[in-house]
């Protein structure tokens, strides 16, 4: 995943993801593919454009400046980049087709207008995200946030609803992940009841998962801002059903729906239930939400606990259509298990499950209900009123309403303006720059106005990928060759944070490429790995987390790799613990690896340890080195693949085995891809060769397989150590090799006992 470049500079932190994916970019490399590892720079947005304001630099320049700085740093890492596909999604010539993909959809019919009700600040004038108004009121100055209805762009992510959550179970991610990704999806699978009003000729519409309760039913309630509302209330209600409304006007549906306790107002009319005939009261209550499903549910309180609270609230009918297969119903809460439907007229007996569907198809005959999906994930609100991003290209005329800019004409270039600071309108800064705004319509020629929201900062990073293949390509928004050749992505590398945003829109938006023919693929990562991320303690709050310069828990990786080197931190980085898992930074384990490779380059750098044809046993330890490295690398266990090297290490200097110059060679090629730098010094010093000029070490697997077991050597009951040893050695020479293995500044005298137990365990009695 490219990064956002941030002012404040590459942390630790960022490294352990990109030394991560380098890792495995090196590895094929030397195995001999033909590998694209690219850099790039998601650089519009939010942030970056408050970091200019701050500056009082324009945000271009800022921009720039911030990419220049990153790129100095990340260098540091020494991946294999190859800086001639670098993108950058600020760019022009790459924004072009950002743009192009909207013009597309919007031909498509996939990103249309429409006045949505946002989170407005009457104080300070400005529309505020769901998370900036939580509780109702503004984050910023503590007053109470209206729903304001402003127009927006918005694009039909939920047309692909059904293969974004279907498509999930091919791809090798993380599960948690692909978890993730279906609860925000929501697939829920139902039925419509259609509930007949009593005395009108409409019906309401309600979104059940549970039509087996049907019977059970004693009441309709809708959101409050259901579009049936006014219809539904009588004269004697009236009263009651403003006052009712008035108090929920300024919550969010969010708001609504935590509020623990169950509001509502009885609206004066009647629906009649499909099932018994019988008349039910329909009500108003802040737990149905009008987005989700038909914005109306069935009340059911013998069997959903909301409904029950609701029902014991206002007096209403309690039923209990479902029975448990053994024991008895308790009536102080409402059943919501799987049994047996009684109450229920001709379904009795049946059990719930099969119930489900024998009704449905029932109301389906009757014309009183569907089968039917509901997703919860909404469509996406895709404008912005900021300046730094993508201008929309649309342009608005009073006679053609409102016309795409012409291909040939993109990009549609972000204005040079003095003021980008928000306007504080609801509008973008672009709707000021009269000369930018008037413009011709490109239909009939007439004076017109562009559209003046601005993309939000995930529109670049949706299809960057693809523009790496050929990101100078000037007909399209990449060499369909190009794509064809390299894409799908073999292997993704971010933190788990991006699960929902990021991967789901980039996802969207491949189907929709895929839909016009512009890629033939469905997906665009086809294995995803999420690093863990970087964690210390922090001074402020006294506590390990996420590192971030605002916890002031950072370290800078351009003082690590003065002092210890750059091939000491990106073996750390790997060593710190499982890559999947948050791990601590602790400067003493650092340390501990820079000892390590310290020690490594004696031993290779010694010409004694090298011999002219290795002895069998050496050979042997090395294939198995070798496999067991390959092996924890094709699990992604990186950690332990490091560990395997300090092993190998270990036993060459305890069993005093030598290296010859072939062994050598593969030994330091296939580190390499840990420690390139290192690799490729020892390799010229030692052997005369070039790291460039090698190829991945194949295991020889007679002498791979297993004719070593491992030993532990402990000392009062205490682990002291763990030795690999040939299985035709003696209990004498595993002593031996046990009293070795113990610090040398162990008292030997001191031992009043030795125990062996075979193939397992040398313990000492001191
Ligand atoms: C009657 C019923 C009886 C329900 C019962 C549950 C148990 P999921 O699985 O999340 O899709 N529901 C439907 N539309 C709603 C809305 N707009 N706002 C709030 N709640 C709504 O949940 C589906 C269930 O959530 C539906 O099934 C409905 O309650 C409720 F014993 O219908 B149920
Ligand atoms: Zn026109």
């Amino acid at each position: 995943m490219f990064p956002y470049p941030s002012a404040s500079g590459l942390h630790v932190g960022h490294w352990k993801g990109y030394v991560f994916s380098d890792l495995y970019a090196r590895r094929k490399f030397l195995e001999g593919y033909n590998v694209l590892h690219p850099m790039g720079w998601d650089a519009f947005g939010l942030p970056a454009e408050n970091d200019a304001i701050k500056k009082k630099i324009h945000p271009a320049i800022n921009t720039q400046k911030n990419i220049d700085c990153f790129k100095v740093q990340l260098k540091k890492i020494g991946a294999i980049y190859d800086w001639s596909k670098e993108v950058n999604t600020t760019d022009p010539n790459y924004y072009k087709w950002t743009q192009w993909i909207f013009t597309k959809m919007f031909e498509q019919g996939l990103a249309y207008e429409e006045t949505v009700p946002v989170n407005w600040c009457p104080k300070c004038l400005t529309g505020l995200a769901n998370e900036e108004a939580s509780g109702g009121v503004c984050d910023r100055c503590g007053t109470a946030v209206e729903q304001k209805p402003l127009r927006q762009w918005v694009l039909k992510i939920t047309a692909f609803a059904e293969d974004l959550y279907n498509d999930l179970d091919e791809l090798a991610w993380p599960e948690k992940v692909k978890l993730m990704q279906k609860h925000w999806i929501g697939k829920s699978t139902g039925t419509e009841v259609f509930f007949k009003i009593k005395n009108s000729d409409k019906i309401i519409k309600t979104f059940t998962t549970r039509v087996d309760t049907l019977a059970g039913c004693s009441f309709v309630v809708l959101a409050p801002d259901h579009e049936l509302v006014q219809e539904l209330i009588t004269e004697s209600e009236k009263e009651n059903v403003s006052s009712f409304l008035e108090k929920f006007k300024y919550l969010t549906e969010k708001d609504r729906m935590m509020e623990k306790e169950k509001h509502g107002v009885f609206t004066g009319s009647y629906a009649v239930n499909p099932l018994t005939n019988e008349a039910l009261p329909i009500f108003l209550a802040n737990y149905v939400l009008k987005s989700y499903g038909s914005g109306a549910v069935m009340g059911v309180p013998a069997h959903d606990q909301r409904d029950f609270e609701f029902a014991q609230k206002f007096g209403l009918k309690l039923t209990f259509v479902i029975k448990p297969a053994t024991g008895s119903i308790d009536d102080s809460k409402a059943y919501e298990e799987a049994g047996i439907l009684f109450n229920a007229g001709q379904f009795d007996g049946l059990n719930s499950e099969d119930a489900k569907s024998v009704i449905a198809d029932y109301l389906e005959k009757q014309k009183n209900g569907m089968k039917i999906t509901y997703y919860k994930m909404r469509d996406w609100i895709f404008s912005r009123q900021r300046y730094w991003g993508e201008p929309i290209p649309l342009i608005h005329c009073s006679d053609c309403g409102t016309v795409p800019v012409p291909e040939h004409e993109l990009p549609l270039r972000l204005p040079e303006v003095e003021e980008y600071e928000p306007s504080g309108t609801g509008e973008s800064p672009l709707a000021k720059i009269e000369a930018w705004v008037n413009t011709d319509c490109p239909k009939c020629k007439k004076a017109a106005k562009r559209e003046t929201n601005t993309m939000p900062q995930w529109a670049g990073s949706c299809w960057y990928f693809l523009r790496y293949t050929s990101p100078d390509c000037g007909v399209s928004l990449a060499d369909k060759d190009a794509i064809k050749y390299w894409m799908p992505v073999d292997l993704y590398v971010g933190g788990i944070e991006h699960a929902v945003l990021h991967l789901l829109y980039s996802r969207f938006y491949i189907k929709f490429l895929h839909k016009i023919g512009v890629v033939d693929f469905k997906e665009p990562f086809s294995k995803l790995f999420n690093q863990g991320m970087v964690c210390m303690k922090s001074p402020t709050s006294g506590r390990v987390e996420k590192m971030s310069k605002s916890k002031g828990n950072v370290v800078n990786p351009d003082e690590i790799v003065d002092q210890l080197g750059s091939d000491c931190l990106r073996m750390y980085m790997l060593f710190m613990g499982p890559p999947e898992l948050d791990t601590e930074w602790q400067t003493e384990s650092i340390k501990g690896v820079f000892n390590f490779l310290t020690r490594l380059w004696a031993f290779v750098s010694n010409k004694e340890n090298i011999e002219e044809k290795a002895s069998i046993d050496s050979q042997k330890r090395f294939h198995s080195f070798l496999k067991n490295f390959k092996d924890r690398l094709d699990e992604y266990k990186v950690n332990t693949a490091v560990s395997a090297i300090m092993e190998y290490l270990n036993d060459m200097q305890r069993q005093r085995l030598k290296f010859d110059k072939t062994i050598l060679a593969q030994f330091l090629t296939a580190i390499s891809i840990m420690v390139p730098h290192f690799s490729s010094e020892l390799l010229e010093a030692v052997l005369g060769i070039q790291l460039e000029n090698q190829i991945w070490p194949t295991v020889d697997e007679s002498l791979a397989a297993k004719n070593s077991i491992e030993i532990a050597v402990q000392v009062n009951g205490k682990l002291k150590s763990v030795l690999h040893v040939d299985i035709s050695m003696s209990k004498e020479e595993i002593i031996e090799l046990a009293k070795k293995a113990l610090p040398s500044f162990f008292d030997f005298n001191s031992i009043k006992k030795t125990i062996y137990v075979p193939g397992k365990i040398v313990s000492f009695v001191c």
